[in-house]
């Protein structure tokens, strides 16, 4: 299931706008993206982005804390619910482009968060050709999404 959601998150083609300025928290300032705040962005963020999102429009409280949700925000744009309670920085686009990034940089490591998220040609290029050549998985030891490279 996991392994599917992760197909079609990264197959999809939903538009995203422009990227926000990194966040400072106290002395440590965090790269967009980086949502688990580890120093990089990669698979485990768009997770937790995901769970997140799903739990908010459950109606839960969520399990990122405003600043999280704010790095996680990589196209900037704000959704409300359908009664305009509950804002969600973070969503469904962002766990998109996150997956994306990650996929890209695979192959392509001078790419920036900002090209991926504006969908210029070269990293549509970049990601179409690193899905082909890599294959993605669960690693349940790791508890994330990995890759690995097709013989
Ligand atoms: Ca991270």
């Amino acid at each position: 299931m996991k392994k599917k959601l992760l197909a079609a998150l990264a197959a999809g083609t939903m538009l995203c706008g422009m990227l926000t300025a990194p966040v400072s928290a106290a002395e440590t300032s965090y790269q967009m993206g980086d949502v688990n705040m580890d120093g990089v962005v990669d698979t485990a963020d768009a997770q937790l982005v995901l769970v997140d999102y799903t739990q908010l429009i459950c109606r839960k409280k969520g399990i990122l804390t405003d600043e999280q949700r704010i790095l996680g925000n990589v196209d900037g744009v704000t959704e409300f619910t359908r009664s305009g309670n509950i804002e969600i920085k973070a969503s469904i686009c962002d766990a998109q482009m996150l997956l994306r990034y990650y996929v890209v940089r695979l192959s392509k490591s001078d790419m920036t968060l900002e090209e991926v998220v504006g969908r210029t040609f070269e990293a549509e290029q970049a990601y179409l050709e690193t899905l082909e050549r890599y294959r993605f998985y669960y690693d349940e030891e790791l508890e994330r999404f990995v890759a690995e490279e097709r013989q």
